[in-house]
């Protein structure tokens, strides 16, 4: 196999001296290793070392990667050819769940993750008339463009970024056309028709071009200090579930909010987020010395994009964690076999979701996620 070399501009916060430091990451595909060059300083910082766990699937701008316990983010291509390479294979377009599919986010979801593509960032948010205005703006002109405000404004919606080979047009191609009643025609298997009712009610939206992926995303997901869509959080009879990274990795989140919202509990937020080492010992602080695994469970929560819900019910801290199981997987496939962790779950510490413990820590866990991290 030819030795392909691939580079790319990588941070990494240290902690000690409070900086941010820029790296040249290189990946070589023959043997995966790693190489690493301190741009500053101009000197080689980590020399080729070989990281089985590293592949290029995992390497993609707005990654972070876990290497020897430091947390590295993945900024920006490093040269041409990785550019190139890479930019066709990790395309990104918008995906929308609109108001009408919203109680089928679960089961659309899991179409989403069974279907390739990678889910690089997902927000449940409200629009506003002003945020739908500008969203839609290429279409003030038409007919049912009042029709389209008021729908899309009606409710909670789910936007996310998709990231794959050719991913806006396989994206469309996997939603269908337009009108939904036409989908079930000549595209039946398509999500709009398997879950929209018509032309304006189509369940799913998906950008139609290079240029409208890279604003719409920019819209729901802005890179700089852009405005931030307002999320959902209602922050009354909650508790915390938090999808953990291995769970959404092996596409299995679609599942479990489709067990979460069957079992009778409201999912009223949503969202996906690259914990940081620094918040996740925050978030796990009752944790330590206490749970023999917290190092374990911080590396976790932190190797990988994480799904955090917020979940309602009454007395929904304890409802939840009687639906969550046990937190040992392996005791919970003997005493509660139909348990989130039962059936997700691999060992203690990758056991599929984290919950509230404690009934008076629901709220804070979930103003954590909701209220601090989602700044
Ligand atoms: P698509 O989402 O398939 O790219 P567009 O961009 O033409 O379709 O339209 C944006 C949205 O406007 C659609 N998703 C749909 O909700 C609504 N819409 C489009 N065409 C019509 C129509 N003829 N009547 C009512 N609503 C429409």
């Amino acid at each position: 196999m030819a030795d392909e070399r691939y580079c790319f501009l990588v941070e990494w916060y240290d902690g000690m001296a409070s900086l941010i430091r820029r790296y040249h990451f290189m990946f070589y595909t023959r043997d995966n290793s790693v190489e690493m060059f301190d741009i500053k300083n101009n000197r080689l910082f980590l020399k080729r070392t070989k990281c089985d766990g590293v592949g290029l699937g995992h390497l993609y701008i707005g990654a972070t990667l876990d290497l020897f316990s430091r947390q590295i983010n993945f900024i920006d291509y490093g040269d041409d050819f990785t550019k190139q390479r890479l930019s066709q294979q990790k395309e990104r377009t918008l995906g929308i769940i609109k108001p009408d599919a919203i109680n089928k986010v679960g089961q659309i979801l899991d179409a989403v993750f069974q279907s390739g593509f990678k889910v690089t960032k997902l927000k449940m948010c409200r629009l506003t008339r002003n945020e739908a205005f500008s969203f839609y703006q290429e279409h003030q002109s038409k007919t049912f463009f009042d029709t389209l405000i008021n729908f899309m404004t009606s409710g909670p919606v789910v936007a996310f970024e998709l990231m794959g080979t050719n991913a806006i047009s396989q994206w469309r191609e996997l939603i269908g056309p337009t009108d939904s009643a036409e989908a079930r025609k000549s595209a039946p298997i398509s999500l709009r028709a398997r879950f929209g009712k018509d032309n304006t009610q189509n369940a799913i939206h998906g950008s139609d071009s290079v240029q409208s992926a890279a604003r719409e995303v920019e819209f729901f997901f802005p890179s700089t200090m852009g405005p931030l869509r307002q999320n959902t959080a209602k922050y009354t009879d909650c508790t915390c579930c938090v999808i953990k990274p291995h769970a959404v990795a092996a596409g299995n989140a679609g599942k479990i909010i489709s067990a979460i919202m069957d079992a009778g509990f409201e999912v009223s937020c949503m969202q996906m987020f690259h914990m940081e080492k620094a918040n996740t010992e925050e978030f796990y602080e009752v944790y330590k010395g206490v749970a023999q695994e917290y190092n374990a469970m911080v590396m976790e929560l932190t190797s990988g994009p994480c799904i955090a819900l917020e979940v309602r019910a009454q007395n929904a801290p304890i409802a939840f964690r009687e639906m969550t199981g046990p937190a040992d997987p392996e005791i919970a496939r003997h005493l509660r076999p139909r348990t989130l962790r039962a059936l997700y779950g691999i060992d203690k510490v990758k056991n599929a979701v984290h919950c509230t413990d404690l009934p008076e820590d629901g709220l804070l866990e979930i103003e954590y996620f909701f209220k601090v991290l989602d700044r």
